[in-house]
Protein backbone atom coordinates (compact mmCIF):
# COMPACT_ATOMS: atom_id res chain seq x y z
CA UNK A 1 0.00 0.00 0.00
CA UNK A 2 0.95 3.36 -0.55
CA UNK A 3 0.00 5.27 3.23
CA UNK A 4 0.58 9.07 4.31
CA UNK A 5 1.13 10.13 7.99
CA UNK A 6 0.62 13.32 9.13
CA UNK A 7 1.45 14.33 13.20
CA UNK A 8 2.88 16.27 15.48
CA UNK A 9 7.02 16.03 15.00
CA UNK A 10 7.71 16.75 18.47
CA UNK A 11 8.40 14.24 21.41
CA UNK A 12 4.66 13.63 22.08
CA UNK A 13 3.60 10.01 22.04
CA UNK A 14 1.39 10.43 19.32
CA UNK A 15 4.32 11.61 16.73
CA UNK A 16 5.97 8.52 18.57
CA UNK A 17 3.50 6.56 17.47
CA UNK A 18 3.16 7.45 14.03
CA UNK A 19 6.62 7.31 13.62
CA UNK A 20 7.46 4.00 14.86
CA UNK A 21 4.40 2.98 12.33
CA UNK A 22 5.77 4.22 9.57
CA UNK A 23 9.40 2.86 9.93
CA UNK A 24 7.49 -0.66 10.65
CA UNK A 25 5.38 -0.08 7.62
CA UNK A 26 8.00 0.65 4.78
CA UNK A 27 9.85 -2.96 6.17
CA UNK A 28 7.06 -4.45 5.62
CA UNK A 29 7.45 -3.14 1.84
CA UNK A 30 4.64 -0.04 2.14
CA UNK A 31 5.26 2.89 0.58
CA UNK A 32 5.24 5.63 3.62
CA UNK A 33 5.08 9.35 3.26
CA UNK A 34 5.36 11.75 6.26
CA UNK A 35 3.95 14.87 5.98
CA UNK A 36 4.35 17.77 8.97
CA UNK A 37 6.08 21.28 9.47
CA UNK A 38 9.13 19.45 10.88
CA UNK A 39 10.81 15.75 10.62
CA UNK A 40 9.29 14.26 13.40
CA UNK A 41 11.72 13.64 16.43
CA UNK A 42 12.42 9.65 15.03
CA UNK A 43 13.09 9.99 11.84
CA UNK A 44 16.58 11.27 11.75
CA UNK A 45 17.31 9.13 8.94
CA UNK A 46 14.89 8.20 5.68
CA UNK A 47 14.90 4.37 5.41
CA UNK A 48 13.92 2.68 2.15
CA UNK A 49 10.37 3.33 1.29
CA UNK A 50 10.49 6.09 3.52
CA UNK A 51 9.86 9.86 2.09
CA UNK A 52 9.34 13.26 4.25
CA UNK A 53 7.12 16.64 3.05
CA UNK A 54 7.55 19.81 4.99
CA UNK A 55 4.60 22.26 5.56
CA UNK A 56 5.91 25.53 4.88
CA UNK A 57 4.52 28.08 7.59
CA UNK A 58 4.76 31.37 5.57
CA UNK A 59 3.89 34.50 7.48
CA UNK A 60 1.91 37.26 6.13
CA UNK A 61 1.20 40.88 7.33
CA UNK A 62 -2.74 40.45 6.50
CA UNK A 63 -2.75 37.18 8.69
CA UNK A 64 -2.48 37.54 12.32
CA UNK A 65 -2.35 33.68 13.07
CA UNK A 66 -1.16 31.55 9.94
CA UNK A 67 -3.58 29.08 8.52
CA UNK A 68 -1.65 26.44 9.45
CA UNK A 69 -4.28 23.69 8.49
CA UNK A 70 -5.08 24.86 5.21
CA UNK A 71 -1.57 24.69 4.46
CA UNK A 72 -1.40 21.59 5.99
CA UNK A 73 -4.70 20.29 3.62
CA UNK A 74 -3.26 21.56 0.46
CA UNK A 75 0.51 19.78 1.27
CA UNK A 76 -1.66 16.78 1.76
CA UNK A 77 -3.22 17.09 -1.05
CA UNK A 78 -0.38 17.35 -3.22
CA UNK A 79 1.52 14.81 -1.24
CA UNK A 80 -1.63 12.18 -2.38
CA UNK A 81 -1.33 13.30 -5.86
CA UNK A 82 2.12 12.85 -6.23
CA UNK A 83 2.82 9.80 -4.42
CA UNK A 84 -0.62 8.37 -5.66
CA UNK A 85 -1.43 7.50 -1.58
CA UNK A 86 -4.24 5.38 -0.92
CA UNK A 87 -4.65 6.15 2.60
CA UNK A 88 -3.68 9.00 4.43
CA UNK A 89 -3.68 8.21 8.67
CA UNK A 90 -4.24 10.93 10.74
CA UNK A 91 -2.48 10.91 14.11
CA UNK A 92 -4.35 13.48 16.15
CA UNK A 93 -8.09 14.87 15.40
CA UNK A 94 -6.75 18.27 15.69
CA UNK A 95 -5.61 19.87 13.01
CA UNK A 96 -4.76 16.45 11.74
CA UNK A 97 -8.12 14.38 10.97
CA UNK A 98 -9.60 17.55 9.95
CA UNK A 99 -6.88 18.72 7.42
CA UNK A 100 -7.24 15.06 5.95
CA UNK A 101 -10.67 15.36 5.29
CA UNK A 102 -9.78 18.05 3.56
CA UNK A 103 -7.53 16.31 1.74
CA UNK A 104 -9.78 14.03 0.32
CA UNK A 105 -12.33 16.53 -0.72
CA UNK A 106 -9.73 18.40 -2.61
CA UNK A 107 -8.85 15.37 -4.49
CA UNK A 108 -12.23 13.90 -5.43
CA UNK A 109 -13.28 12.12 -7.20
CA UNK A 110 -9.85 10.51 -7.02
CA UNK A 111 -10.07 7.52 -3.95
CA UNK A 112 -8.59 7.87 -0.54
CA UNK A 113 -9.04 6.75 2.58
CA UNK A 114 -8.92 8.45 5.96
CA UNK A 115 -7.88 6.45 8.50
CA UNK A 116 -7.72 8.72 11.80
CA UNK A 117 -6.01 7.83 15.05
CA UNK A 118 -7.43 9.43 18.07
CA UNK A 119 -4.54 9.66 21.24
CA UNK A 120 -5.93 11.51 24.25
CA UNK A 121 -5.54 14.63 24.83
CA UNK A 122 -7.64 14.97 21.51
CA UNK A 123 -10.17 14.04 22.96
CA UNK A 124 -10.06 14.36 26.75
CA UNK A 125 -8.46 18.25 26.59
CA UNK A 126 -7.48 19.83 23.05
CA UNK A 127 -10.31 18.36 21.14
CA UNK A 128 -12.65 18.61 23.60
CA UNK A 129 -12.21 22.24 23.99
CA UNK A 130 -15.70 24.27 22.97
CA UNK A 131 -13.15 26.01 20.02
CA UNK A 132 -12.60 22.76 18.77
CA UNK A 133 -15.96 20.32 19.52
CA UNK A 134 -17.68 20.58 16.48
CA UNK A 135 -14.61 20.29 14.21
CA UNK A 136 -12.94 17.05 15.90
CA UNK A 137 -16.50 15.26 16.17
CA UNK A 138 -17.55 15.85 12.35
CA UNK A 139 -13.53 14.39 12.21
CA UNK A 140 -14.03 11.70 13.95
CA UNK A 141 -17.19 10.85 11.98
CA UNK A 142 -16.25 11.40 8.85
CA UNK A 143 -12.75 9.46 8.49
CA UNK A 144 -13.09 6.16 6.83
CA UNK A 145 -11.79 4.29 9.84
CA UNK A 146 -11.02 5.50 13.34
CA UNK A 147 -8.80 3.78 15.84
CA UNK A 148 -8.10 4.34 19.58
CA UNK A 149 -4.88 3.41 21.58
CA UNK A 150 -7.23 2.29 24.62
CA UNK A 151 -10.52 0.60 25.60
CA UNK A 152 -10.86 3.66 28.27
CA UNK A 153 -10.31 6.19 25.13
CA UNK A 154 -12.81 3.87 22.91
CA UNK A 155 -15.53 4.54 26.21
CA UNK A 156 -14.42 8.19 26.14
CA UNK A 157 -14.85 9.11 22.68
CA UNK A 158 -18.49 7.88 22.74
CA UNK A 159 -18.98 9.56 26.33
CA UNK A 160 -17.81 13.08 25.14
CA UNK A 161 -18.52 13.14 21.66
CA UNK A 162 -21.91 10.73 21.16
CA UNK A 163 -20.48 8.74 18.46
CA UNK A 164 -22.28 6.11 17.06
CA UNK A 165 -19.13 4.48 14.95
CA UNK A 166 -17.12 1.57 15.28
CA UNK A 167 -13.46 2.93 17.26
CA UNK A 168 -11.17 0.27 16.71
CA UNK A 169 -8.89 0.05 20.10
CA UNK A 170 -5.44 -0.65 18.75
CA UNK A 171 -2.42 -0.26 21.76
CA UNK A 172 0.53 1.40 21.57
CA UNK A 173 3.41 -0.75 21.02
CA UNK A 174 7.49 -1.52 21.28
CA UNK A 175 9.80 -2.42 19.78
CA UNK A 176 11.45 -5.37 21.78
CA UNK A 177 14.95 -5.33 20.22
CA UNK A 178 15.53 -1.50 20.85
CA UNK A 179 15.31 -2.20 24.31
CA UNK A 180 17.16 -5.29 24.46
CA UNK A 181 20.72 -3.56 23.25
CA UNK A 182 20.33 -1.90 26.77
CA UNK A 183 21.69 -4.38 29.64
CA UNK A 184 18.93 -5.86 31.95
CA UNK A 185 18.24 -3.16 35.02
CA UNK A 186 18.29 -5.80 37.06
CA UNK A 187 21.54 -6.76 36.67
CA UNK A 188 23.05 -2.84 37.96
CA UNK A 189 19.97 -2.69 40.66
CA UNK A 190 20.35 -6.04 42.13
CA UNK A 191 23.86 -6.48 42.30
CA UNK A 192 26.77 -3.52 42.16
CA UNK A 193 24.69 -0.25 41.99
CA UNK A 194 23.74 1.18 45.50
CA UNK A 195 21.77 4.61 44.23
CA UNK A 196 18.11 3.99 42.96
CA UNK A 197 17.64 6.02 39.82
CA UNK A 198 14.27 7.42 39.44
CA UNK A 199 12.99 8.07 36.44
CA UNK A 200 10.32 10.62 34.66
CA UNK A 201 9.87 11.51 30.77
CA UNK A 202 7.43 14.10 29.27
CA UNK A 203 6.61 16.78 27.63
CA UNK A 204 6.37 18.35 31.33
CA UNK A 205 2.46 19.48 30.45
CA UNK A 206 0.01 20.30 33.58
CA UNK A 207 -1.76 16.97 32.82
CA UNK A 208 1.84 15.16 34.00
CA UNK A 209 1.44 16.51 37.79
CA UNK A 210 5.30 17.33 37.75
CA UNK A 211 4.88 18.08 41.01
CA UNK A 212 3.65 15.37 42.04
CA UNK A 213 6.62 13.95 40.83
CA UNK A 214 9.21 15.96 43.01
CA UNK A 215 7.24 15.29 46.08
CA UNK A 216 6.94 11.06 45.92
CA UNK A 217 10.40 11.87 44.95
CA UNK A 218 11.28 13.98 48.05
CA UNK A 219 9.21 11.19 50.14
CA UNK A 220 11.27 8.58 48.46
CA UNK A 221 15.46 10.21 49.03
CA UNK A 222 13.98 10.87 52.86
CA UNK A 223 14.40 7.13 53.10
CA UNK A 224 16.67 5.70 50.25
CA UNK A 225 19.85 6.59 48.55
CA UNK A 226 18.42 7.57 45.23
CA UNK A 227 18.60 10.39 42.54
CA UNK A 228 16.04 11.68 39.96
CA UNK A 229 16.68 11.84 36.05
CA UNK A 230 13.69 14.53 34.23
CA UNK A 231 13.83 13.77 31.05
CA UNK A 232 11.95 16.17 28.60
CA UNK A 233 11.11 19.69 28.67
CA UNK A 234 8.06 22.33 28.16
CA UNK A 235 5.85 24.81 30.38
CA UNK A 236 6.46 22.92 33.71
CA UNK A 237 10.17 22.52 34.20
CA UNK A 238 10.91 25.42 36.02
CA UNK A 239 8.11 24.24 38.72
CA UNK A 240 9.98 21.29 38.73
CA UNK A 241 12.89 22.55 39.32
CA UNK A 242 11.83 25.33 42.05
CA UNK A 243 9.88 22.49 43.90
CA UNK A 244 12.67 20.53 44.15
CA UNK A 245 15.12 23.17 45.65
CA UNK A 246 12.00 24.11 48.40
CA UNK A 247 11.75 20.46 48.98
CA UNK A 248 15.78 20.36 49.34
CA UNK A 249 16.27 17.62 46.87
CA UNK A 250 17.95 19.32 43.78
CA UNK A 251 21.10 18.15 44.43
CA UNK A 252 19.75 14.77 43.61
CA UNK A 253 17.59 15.68 40.55
CA UNK A 254 18.82 15.81 37.18
CA UNK A 255 17.25 17.18 33.63
CA UNK A 256 18.48 15.38 30.72
CA UNK A 257 16.43 17.81 28.36
CA UNK A 258 14.68 16.23 25.57
CA UNK A 259 16.73 13.10 23.65
CA UNK A 260 14.98 11.30 20.82
CA UNK A 261 16.37 7.54 22.47
CA UNK A 262 14.75 6.97 25.52
CA UNK A 263 16.19 3.25 25.91
CA UNK A 264 19.57 3.87 26.71
CA UNK A 265 18.41 6.11 29.64
CA UNK A 266 15.28 3.80 30.55
CA UNK A 267 18.18 0.95 30.92
CA UNK A 268 19.83 2.83 34.12
CA UNK A 269 16.64 3.38 35.67
CA UNK A 270 14.93 1.37 39.14
CA UNK A 271 11.73 2.75 38.85
CA UNK A 272 9.50 4.81 36.35
CA UNK A 273 6.90 7.83 37.70
CA UNK A 274 3.84 8.93 36.08
CA UNK A 275 1.11 10.48 37.78
CA UNK A 276 -0.18 12.09 35.63
CA UNK A 277 -4.13 13.41 36.04
CA UNK A 278 -4.92 11.91 32.73
CA UNK A 279 -3.23 9.15 30.12
CA UNK A 280 -4.90 7.87 27.40
CA UNK A 281 -2.46 5.01 27.60
CA UNK A 282 0.85 5.97 28.50
CA UNK A 283 3.49 4.62 25.87
CA UNK A 284 6.35 5.96 28.25
CA UNK A 285 5.22 3.57 30.89
CA UNK A 286 5.46 1.36 28.34
CA UNK A 287 8.57 2.03 27.23
CA UNK A 288 9.77 1.81 30.90
CA UNK A 289 8.53 -1.99 31.06
CA UNK A 290 10.18 -2.88 27.94
CA UNK A 291 13.28 -1.95 29.70
CA UNK A 292 12.54 -3.81 32.74
CA UNK A 293 11.95 -0.83 34.77
CA UNK A 294 8.26 -1.20 37.44
CA UNK A 295 5.89 1.54 36.97
CA UNK A 296 4.25 3.80 40.02
CA UNK A 297 1.68 5.42 37.95
CA UNK A 298 -1.79 6.93 38.69
CA UNK A 299 -5.15 4.74 38.57
CA UNK A 300 -6.16 6.75 35.50
CA UNK A 301 -7.33 6.40 31.72
CA UNK A 302 -5.82 3.51 29.82
CA UNK A 303 -2.69 3.23 32.48
CA UNK A 304 -4.78 0.03 34.09
CA UNK A 305 -4.63 -1.43 30.45
CA UNK A 306 -1.21 -1.23 30.51
CA UNK A 307 0.71 -1.37 34.33
CA UNK A 308 -0.49 -3.97 36.66
CA UNK A 309 -0.84 -3.21 39.72
CA UNK A 310 0.47 -5.51 42.15
CA UNK A 311 2.63 -7.60 39.46
CA UNK A 312 4.19 -4.74 37.00
CA UNK A 313 3.98 -1.56 39.02
CA UNK A 314 1.67 -0.12 41.26
CA UNK A 315 -1.51 2.17 40.61
CA UNK A 316 -2.69 4.95 43.10
CA UNK A 317 -5.00 7.37 42.96
CA UNK A 318 -4.32 11.19 40.91
CA UNK A 319 -2.31 12.85 43.28
CA UNK A 320 -2.08 10.51 46.26
CA UNK A 321 1.75 11.67 46.60
CA UNK A 322 1.99 9.56 49.81
CA UNK A 323 0.48 6.28 49.01
CA UNK A 324 2.86 6.63 45.40
CA UNK A 325 5.84 7.15 47.62
CA UNK A 326 4.80 4.44 49.66
CA UNK A 327 4.45 1.84 46.95
CA UNK A 328 7.66 3.05 45.57
CA UNK A 329 9.80 2.46 48.90
CA UNK A 330 7.98 -0.82 49.61
CA UNK A 331 9.29 -2.16 46.36
CA UNK A 332 12.84 -0.40 46.20
CA UNK A 333 13.84 -1.92 49.63
CA UNK A 334 13.12 -5.24 48.56
CA UNK A 335 15.22 -6.75 46.10
CA UNK A 336 13.82 -9.68 45.04
CA UNK A 337 9.86 -8.43 44.43
CA UNK A 338 11.59 -5.26 42.35
CA UNK A 339 13.43 -7.65 40.22
CA UNK A 340 10.25 -10.12 39.74
CA UNK A 341 8.34 -6.99 38.86
CA UNK A 342 10.69 -5.89 36.52
CA UNK A 343 10.86 -8.89 34.91
CA UNK A 344 7.40 -9.35 34.71
CA UNK A 345 7.19 -6.04 33.33
CA UNK A 346 9.51 -6.80 30.52
CA UNK A 347 7.88 -9.76 29.78
CA UNK A 348 4.76 -8.49 29.54
CA UNK A 349 5.59 -5.67 27.46
CA UNK A 350 6.91 -8.10 25.10
CA UNK A 351 4.29 -10.58 24.81
CA UNK A 352 1.23 -7.82 24.56
CA UNK A 353 3.05 -4.89 23.08
CA UNK A 354 5.23 -5.93 20.40
CA UNK A 355 5.24 -3.90 17.11
CA UNK A 356 4.94 -7.66 15.53
CA UNK A 357 1.69 -8.38 16.89
CA UNK A 358 0.23 -4.41 17.00
CA UNK A 359 1.14 -2.80 13.40
CA UNK A 360 -0.65 -5.95 11.41
CA UNK A 361 -4.14 -4.68 13.18
CA UNK A 362 -3.29 -1.27 11.46
CA UNK A 363 -2.48 -2.87 7.89
CA UNK A 364 -5.70 -5.01 8.44
CA UNK A 365 -7.36 -1.49 9.61
CA UNK A 366 -6.20 0.17 6.11
CA UNK A 367 -7.14 -3.04 4.19
CA UNK A 368 -10.75 -3.07 5.01
CA UNK A 369 -11.20 0.66 4.41
CA UNK A 370 -9.90 0.05 0.77
CA UNK A 371 -12.12 -2.86 0.39
CA UNK A 372 -15.55 -0.99 1.33
O1 LIG B 1 0.60 13.91 26.58
C1 LIG B 1 1.43 13.31 25.91
O2 LIG B 1 2.23 12.49 26.37
C2 LIG B 1 1.46 13.54 24.45
C3 LIG B 1 0.30 12.89 23.79
C4 LIG B 1 0.39 13.03 22.32
O3 LIG B 1 -0.65 13.00 21.71
O4 LIG B 1 1.45 13.16 21.73
O5 LIG B 1 0.25 11.53 24.23
C5 LIG B 1 -0.96 10.82 24.10
O6 LIG B 1 -0.71 9.84 23.11
C6 LIG B 1 0.18 8.79 23.47
C7 LIG B 1 0.37 7.88 22.26
O7 LIG B 1 -0.82 7.27 21.88
C8 LIG B 1 -0.38 8.05 24.69
O8 LIG B 1 0.48 6.98 25.05
C9 LIG B 1 -0.48 9.05 25.84
O9 LIG B 1 -1.06 8.40 26.96
C10 LIG B 1 -1.37 10.22 25.43
N1 LIG B 1 -1.31 11.25 26.48
C11 LIG B 1 -2.38 11.54 27.24
O10 LIG B 1 -3.46 10.98 27.13
C12 LIG B 1 -2.16 12.60 28.26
Amino acid sequence: MRIGICCYPSHGGSGVVATELGKHLAEGGHDVSFISYAAPLRLTELPPRVSFHEVEIEQYPLLKHFPYTLALASKLADVVKMNELDVLHAHYAIPFGAAALLAKQIVSPRELKVVLTLHGTDITLVGNNASFKPVTKMTIENADAVSVVSTFLQEETVRQFDVQRELNVIYNFIDPERHDLEPCPCIPQCTEQSQKTIMHISNFRPVKRIRDVIHVFARIASRIDSRLILVGDGPDAPVAQELASELGVLDRVKFVGIVDRVAPLLSKADLFLLPSSTESFGLVALEAMASGVPVIASDIGGIPEVVEHGSTGYLAPVGDVEAMARHAIDLLSDEDRHCAFGKEAQEQARNRFDYRLIVPQYESLYAKTLTT
